[in-house]
C-alpha cells in the first residue's frame, strides 16, 4: 500500500499556508487524512508534533514517516512526488515559468508582513471586523497592488506566464492561490483594490479546492 498522506492544519482553519498545502493536495488529486490541531491550546508545541514536525508550526506534511513543513516546501514536495502528466500540475514545466511562480510564493511569504498583521485571515475565516490601516498597512496595500499587478498582467488567468513554446499563461499554479489570499485581504474588507484583480481573485476563490477549505470557515462572497 502507497504511504499515507497526511497534513496538518489549525482547527480553526484560519492559516493561509496551511490552505496552500491544502490546495495543493486537493488540486493534485490525492486522498490525504487530516489532522487538525488547536494552536490556541498550544497543541502544536507537544510532543510528538512539536519535534516530528521539525519546526512546531503548521502546516506539517507526513507521508509515510518522511515530514516536511513550510508550505512552499510542501507544495514543491507534490510536484515532485506526485508529477505530471500522472497528476495535475501545480508548477509551469518551463524554467523560467516555474521560476516565476516560485518568486511569486517567496514574495508573500516574506514581504508585506504590516498587511498581514493589519488584515488578518481571521477578517474572512472567522468574520471578525478590520481595524484602520496605520501608515505601514497602507504601504504594504498600496504595493500589494503595484506588484500584483506585474505578477498579472492585463489577460494573464494566472501567475505562471507563458511558456515560450507552450500555452499560455495557467489555467492554475499553486501560487495563484496564494496570491488570491493575499488579495481578499483587501477585497473582504472592502479596501481599495482594482476591479480586475478583485475579480481574478473571486475566480481563483471559486475552485474547488479551495471552496473546500472555505466549507470550514465563515467565508462569504463579496
Ligand atoms: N513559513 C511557514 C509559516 C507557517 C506559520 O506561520 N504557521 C503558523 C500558523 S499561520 C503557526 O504555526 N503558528 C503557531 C506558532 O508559530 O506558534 C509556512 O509557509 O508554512
Amino acid at each position: 500500500m502507497a504511504d499515507a498522506l497526511v497534513l496538518h492544519v489549525n482547527s480553526s482553519w484560519t492559516s493561509p499556508y496551511a490552505l496552500s498545502a491544502f490546495v495543493a493536495l486537493k488540486e493534485k488529486g490525492l486522498p490525504f487524512e487530516l489532522a487538525l490541531l488547536d494552536l490556541d491550546a498550544g497543541e502544536h508545541r507537544r510532543p510528538p508534533y512539536a519535534a516530528d514536525s521539525v519546526t512546531g508550526r503548521i502546516p506539517a506534511l507526513r507521508h509515510g514517516d518522511f515530514w516536511l513543513a513550510e508550505s512552499s516546501a510542501i507544495d514543491e514536495y507534490l510536484e515532485e512526488a506526485f508529477p505530471p502528466p500522472g497528476h495535475p500540475r501545480l508548477y509551469p514545466a518551463d524554467p523560467k515559468a516555474r521560476a516565476r511562480v516560485r518568486m511569486v510564493q517567496a514574495f508573500l511569504r516574506s514581504d508585506l508582513g504590516a498587511l498581514r498583521n493589519e488584515r488578518p485571515t481571521s477578517t474572512f475565516f472567522l468574520g471578525e471586523a478590520a481595524k484602520p490601516f496605520t501608515p505601514a498597512g497602507r504601504a504594504d496595500a498600496e504595493r500589494l497592488v503595484t506588484v500584483a499587478e506585474r505578477f498579472l498582467p492585463p489577460g494573464a488567468d494566472s501567475v505562471a506566464p507563458a511558456a515560450p513554446d507552450g500555452p499560455a499563461g495557467g489555467p492554475f499554479c499553486i501560487a495563484d492561490a496564494d496570491l488570491a489570499l493575499m488579495l481578499h485581504r483587501l477585497v473582504a474588507s472592502g479596501d481599495p483594490c482594482p476591479t480586475r484583480l478583485a475579480d481574478w481573485a473571486r475566480a481563483v476563490f471559486r475552485r474547488p479546492s479551495i471552496r473546500e477549505w472555505l466549507s470550514h470557515t465563515k467565508w462569504r462572497d463579496r
